[in-house]
């Protein structure tokens, strides 16, 4: 039987969640944005009261929910800031490629350092010359008796300027394309170097840094999987956290339905409230259905894997059609508020420009859309990466 309802443990985690967005997040949401700060205390709140780490498994000291109830989370948090959600949730995607792919001693070092204190880890994957094509990046590692050294620059990575520990893919054998790329798990205090803290369109709250490695010596046994195996395992990573950013979509389209909804039901034009025009009804109609399949395809990208079943389809769905759901919705909500929506006093302007990320990070609309056509057109089978 396919059933919907929450258990009471899921429908108090998600009132965690959300109590949390609406009395930590909210009342400082657009001031943060505004100003691009840091928001250091929330992040620290969000670590103290559970709603950090959650995919850490209990024998790391993380609380070892599933992907389904990290979903809960995520769309509540980003209902509440999508940049501060960016922010709280990032330790996810460096943690991931680890409990997939690392030994025992690495989980232990690094995921246990993310749920001892508030600490932070940023995912680099992406070059200034390789976002999309992954396997086009020019960041190497070259063996050296009993340590790797890396050199090259990566850049969009979030929470760059504060991580304690970096995954980092590079090449490990240049001549072999996808096959040649390997990752690691290389600490701050090796020499990384952070560049430059971008100044964004949207998610103005969070941090995203260009860093670079100019040979940063990493021990041998911080490589995580095997030696060439990087690229799988940062595919199948992106497996696990696109359903979170499908979620975190599901909620900026939310926020953006409730003021335009709270907006239409107040504001008067031709002597009625213009939640009265059909123009404006349809609209509603449309965003409240999009956020709805939204919110089921995430669901269910979440409970696959939660099943231990492959996901990368159903994935690939939920955030493709979320992300695109979130910048319509976000839109609409700009169009119903007229002219207003176009001020930054109004708080749907925010939306429309957080929403834009949805699209463009954890893999583009278009890259979604490759992999669905590649996966219906030929579904294949994939040999996952085996621990180091
Ligand atoms: N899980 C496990 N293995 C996978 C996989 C998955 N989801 N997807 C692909 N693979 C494997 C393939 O099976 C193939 O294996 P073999 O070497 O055994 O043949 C290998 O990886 C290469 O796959 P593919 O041919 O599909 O690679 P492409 O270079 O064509 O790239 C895309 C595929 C474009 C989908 C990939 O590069 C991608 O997702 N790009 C976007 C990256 C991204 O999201 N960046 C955002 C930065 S992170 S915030």
């Amino acid at each position: 039987m396919v059933d919907f309802t929450l258990t009471d443990e899921q429908k108090s985690l998600r009132e965690l969640a959300h109590d949390f967005a609406e009395k930590e997040i909210r009342p400082v949401a657009w001031e943060y944005d505004r100003d691009g700060t840091w928001p250091k205390e929330i992040i620290e709140k969000a670590w103290q009261v559970g709603l950090m780490n959650t995919h850490i498994p209990e024998a790391y000291g993380g609380p070892g929910i599933g992907a389904f109830e990290g979903a809960l989370v995520e769309e509540e948090l980003s209902w509440g800031c999508s940049g501060i959600q960016t922010s709280i949730g990032c330790n996810g995607l460096a943690a991931a490629p680890i409990i997939l792919g690392g030994s025992e001693a690495l989980k232990r070092r690094y995921l246990t350092m993310l749920t001892e204190e508030c600490r932070l880890a940023s995912f680099c994957l992406t070059e200034p010359d390789a976002g999309s094509d992954v396997s086009g990046m020019r960041t190497t590692a070259v063996r050296r008796g009993e340590t790797y050294v890396i050199n090259g620059s990566k850049c969009f990575i979030t929470n760059g300027g504060y991580a304690d520990f970096y995954v980092v893919y590079a090449k490990t054998d240049r001549e072999a394309g996808h096959r040649g790329i390997s990752a690691f798990v290389v600490e701050r205090d090796w020499g990384v170097v952070v560049d430059k803290k971008e100044d964004k369109l949207g998610q103005r709250a969070s941090n995203t840094a260009t860093i670079s490695f100019n040979d940063v010596e990493v021990p041998r046994e911080n490589l995580l999987a095997r030696e060439n195996e990087g690229f799988k395992l940062a595919m199948m990573t992106l497996d696990r956290t696109r359903p979170g950013v499908a979620a975190m979509a599901t909620g900026i389209a939310r926020a953006a339905l409730e003021f335009a909804s709270d907006y239409a039901k107040e504001r008067v034009q031709f002597g009625v409230p213009i939640a009265m025009h059909e123009a404006i009804q349809f609209m509603i109609a449309d965003m409240a259905t999009e956020i709805e399949a939204a919110r089921l395809l995430t669901w269910k990208s979440a409970v696959m894997l939660d099943n231990g079943e492959r996901n990368t389809l159903v994935s690939s769905h939920a955030k493709r059609f979320a992300a695109d759901a979130a910048m319509k919705a976000a839109t609409e909500a700009v169009q119903i508020y007229g002219g207003y929506g176009f001020m930054k006093e109004y708080p749907v302007e925010k939306l429309f420009r957080d929403a834009k990320i949805m699209q463009l990070y954890e893999g583009t609309s278009q890259i979604q859309r490759l992999v669905i056509a590649r996966e219906t057109l030929l579904p294949r089978r994939v040999a996952e990466p085996a621990a180091a």
